[in-house]
C-alpha cells in the first residue's frame, strides 16, 4: 500500500489513474479505480474469500448502492471541508456537526 499526498500527486500515480483520485488499486499491472467499480473487482478477484463486500442478494445489493449514492456527496463534502479547515487550522468536525 502506498499513501499518496493528494495535493502533490506524483506523476506515477496520475499515469495510473488520470483522475488522480483514491482509492486506486494496482495488481499484476492492472489498475482499477472508482470505489463502486473497485469493490466489485475485489469481490470478483478474491471470490474465494467470504463474505463479499457487495452483497450477492439483489435486494441487499440495491440497498447498499442507495446508501452509497446518498452518502457519496456527504463524504466528498466532508473531505473538502477537512482540506479547507486544515488550511485555516480549524477542526473539521466543528463545522460538520
Ligand atoms: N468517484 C470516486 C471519488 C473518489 C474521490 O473523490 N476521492 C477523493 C478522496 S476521498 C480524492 O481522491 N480526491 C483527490 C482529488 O480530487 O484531487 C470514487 O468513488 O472512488
Amino acid at each position: 500500500m502506498v499513501n499518496v499526498h493528494l495535493k502533490r500527486k506524483p506523476d506515477w500515480f496520475v499515469a495510473r489513474n488520470p483522475l488522480g483520485k483514491v482509492p486506486t488499486i494496482e495488481r499484476d499491472n492492472v489498475v482499477i479505480y472508482d470505489s463502486p467499480i473497485t469493490v466489485e473487482w475485489i469481490d470478483a478477484v478474491y471470490d474465494t474469500y467470504a463474505p463479499t463486500i457487495v452483497p450477492k442478494d439483489p435486494t441487499e445489493r440495491a440497498r447498499q448502492k442507495i446508501v452509497v449514492e446518498r452518502l457519496m456527496g456527504v463524504s466528498l463534502a466532508y473531505y473538502e471541508l477537512c482540506i479547507v479547515c486544515r488550511r485555516c487550522r480549524v477542526r473539521a468536525h466543528t463545522y460538520a456537526l
